[in-house]
């Protein structure tokens, strides 16, 4: 073995060690509804060595990356036996992306990736690409994992190589482990990104949050995200699927939307994050954004906060796909802090955290939007008006005492 082979495998080790290792830290002040950290928590840097690298000097003399990661994120998550558990969109210099689990034991930095990526079963007509799973512990038992299966588009025109149809895919499991592959979801669309699976029954039937589009990227005239009802999650279908949260001219979610991960449970209702896109001179930009359904009627929203829950910031506004968050996974602990595993610019995951409390105090106590630029100034009066009688009361108070 070559010193320059032994060198090298020596510094990749220690930086590959030195990154799992490191201590994440929440960032300072915030805005009071969530704490970002930090570092990232997943980069494709955080893929284990011997996934890239061929370790036998004698058939990589050179050291040098056969099968190289281009990004890691979106990730589905899940707590399981003890562990925080994130089933990360891992994507290849090939740009084919594939699953594979990562795991912490506090959820917010040391997280390892399992020594294989997940052996997903197929249909009989090929995945091309999957990718971002949601993971959902159902009450039926299963862990299921909904993701979208994309495929060349039959029905393209000769030379067009990027006309696709995107499409839900399930499997479940009970480990994480062994996956058993479903028949893909039939639906009202051919084209299905972000369905997510209602972790509850409702009336006896599985329910489906869905996202009908006209084309790939487009939404066309039926976006925004919808709610359906299947019998089954072996043969599951879904026709007759109502839009429950359009996409809306002037907001952050007028070009379209999504469901994030499945919604939490709460007191108060179903808490959902999910991402809106709208437009820019300088292309699309993702946003999160939270709304609160009713616990008998998840598909009816009650509260709905105006504008964003998160953006990108800094460095997150920066990677392969500028400008953009998404989320498809969340876990909320015993003791209800929300764990928020977000993926900044298609390109790396990090995490936030809140509670259940602070999430229901935002969503409900944030004012909804009114769609006109006087209707925001009458609510910012309403505030200021609010504290300047506040401040009013306090500074008698101080004058008696
Ligand atoms: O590139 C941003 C996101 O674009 C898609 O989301 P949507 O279907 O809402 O447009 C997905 O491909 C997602 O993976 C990606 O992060």
């Amino acid at each position: 073995m070559g010193t320059a082979f032994t060198q090298r495998l020596k510094q990749l080790q220690e930086a590959h060690q030195e990154l799992i290792a490191k201590k994440n830290e929440k960032e300072s002040l915030g805005n009071g509804v969530f704490n970002r950290y930090k570092n990232p928590v997943i980069t494709a840097a955080h893929t284990p060595l011997f996934w890239r690298y061929d370790f036998n000097p004698e058939t990589n003399p050179f050291f040098m990356e056969r099968c190289g990661i281009n990004a890691a994120f979106n990730p589905g998550a899940i707590k399981l036996n003890d562990k925080f558990l994130l089933v990360v969109r891992v994507e290849g210099l090939d740009r084919k992306s594939f699953f594979a689990v990562a795991e912490s034991d506090n959820g917010i930095d040391n997280f390892q990736f399992w020594d294989r990526p997940i052996t997903l079963p197929e249909t009989e007509n090929p995945d091309v690409n999957v990718y971002d799973m949601r993971v959902v512990q159902h009450e039926d038992g299963w862990i299921y994992g909904l993701f979208c299966t994309e495929r060349k588009d039959p029905g393209a025109k000769q030379g067009d190589e990027s006309a696709a149809l995107a499409q839900c895919g399930i499997a479940r499991t009970r480990d994480l482990v062994a996956w058993e592959r479903l028949p893909d979801l039939i639906s009202s669309s051919l084209q299905q990104r972000n369905v997510v699976l209602h972790p509850e029954f409702v009336n006896g039937m599985y329910g489906l949050y869905t996202r009908p589009q006209d084309s790939f990227i487009e939404a066309g005239t039926r976006g925004g995200i919808g709610f359906g009802l299947t019998a089954s999650m072996e043969k599951a279908i879904v026709m007759d699927d109502v839009i429950m949260d359009e996409k809306r001219y002037h907001t952050v979610y007028e070009v379209k939307n999504g469901q994030g991960p499945a919604p939490i449970k709460t007191q108060a209702g179903w808490l959902h994050l999910a991402h809106g896109v709208r437009n820019t001179a300088a292309g699309l930009r993702y946003v999160l954004y939270m709304f609160l359904t009713d616990l008998q009627e998840p598909a009816k929203v009650i509260y709905k906060p105006a504008g964003y829950f998160m953006a990108p910031e800094g460095e997150e506004r920066i990677g392969d796909v500028s400008n953009v968050l998404f989320v498809n996974g969340w876990i909320k602990d015993e003791d209800d802090t929300v764990y928020i595993y977000y993926a900044s610019s298609d390109t790396r995951v990090h995490v936030a955290t809140s509670s259940i409390e602070r999430l229901l105090d935002y969503v409900i106590n944030t004012p909804a939007d009114e769609y006109r630029s006087a209707a925001s100034v009458e609510k910012l009066n309403a505030q200021i008006d609010h504290n300047l009688a506040f401040f009013e009361t306090m500074q008698k108070e101080a004058a008696i005492t």
